[in-house]
């Protein structure tokens, strides 16, 4: 018996097993044995803890994947989103660069201001009745023709302490004052005094005399025709 033990740790041995189990002759399993099993139950539990791992990672790999693909879909609107604001950008900076030459050419150019039925130029230069009346009508305007109280008024707030012609003349006879419609004249607001036709060379009317007395609407005056002062353009809206 002895011999056939010995003989059987040989053969395994020589297979190079790590493992042996030896019998005791009365049936029990020996201390080499014990020591066997724990070592397979070690590894059974180190051979799942790493599986368990390995799964954890998947997961985690899975996860950043899915990360990763939403952080570049938001990269990708935001770049976008970048572009698109950078085009806004860029349309409103012409934008404002059109308003900003608009607006200086309007205010060095053309300045009309609305009131009621018309829009009125008033110039910034100073020249005679007939130079203001032909560059009126380069405008596609006429001088200046009051209608009404209202309008007077207007005028005189718009213009403050400048005289400026208006489109009324007593150049054909004197006396008669016209508009440059050909119309005659029937709401007057001559300042005190006037008009005077002084040195018998006053045929044409301006408003905002500066002696007038700005207590009221009555602001008229007439003046030598070469006479430098500015002027009011006054163009009817057709329609309103
Ligand atoms: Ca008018
Ligand atoms: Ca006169
Ligand atoms: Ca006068």
């Amino acid at each position: 018996m002895s011999q056939d033990v010995y003989a059987n740790v040989n053969r395994a041995a020589k297979r190079g097993d790590t493992c042996i189990y030896l019998h005791s002759p009365l049936g029990g399993d020996t201390a080499g044995s014990r020591s066997c099993r724990l070592a397979a139950v070690f590894l059974g539990m180190l051979c799942v803890l790493l599986l368990t791992a390995i799964i954890l990672l998947w997961f985690k790999f899975d996860n950043l994947n899915t990360e990763i693909d939403q952080l570049q879909t938001s990269y990708t609107n935001l770049a976008a989103e970048r572009d698109q604001l950078q085009t806004s950008y860029t349309n409103l900076t012409a934008e404002r660069d059109q308003l900003q030459t608009s607006k200086s050419n309007l205010t060095t150019q053309q300045v009309w201001r609305y009131f009621r039925s018309s829009i009125y130029y008033i110039s910034t230069e100073e020249r005679s009745w007939y130079y203001s009346k032909t560059d009126c009508g380069v405008r596609g305007a006429d001088l200046l023709i009051i209608n009404s109280r209202e309008e007077q008024e207007f005028i005189n707030k718009e213009l403050g302490s400048t005289e400026a012609w208006i489109g009324l003349t007593d150049a054909v006879t004197e006396g008669v004052w016209k508009w440059v419609d050909g119309s005659t004249l029937t709401t007057e607001f001559w300042a005190q005094n006037e008009p005077n036709n002084h040195e018998g060379n006053e045929d044409c009317a301006i408003t905002n005399f500066r002696r007038a007395t700005f207590n009221n609407a009555s602001t008229w005056a007439d003046y030598p025709c070469g006479h430098h002062v500015s002027w009011i353009c006054e163009k009817r809206l057709t329609g309103l």
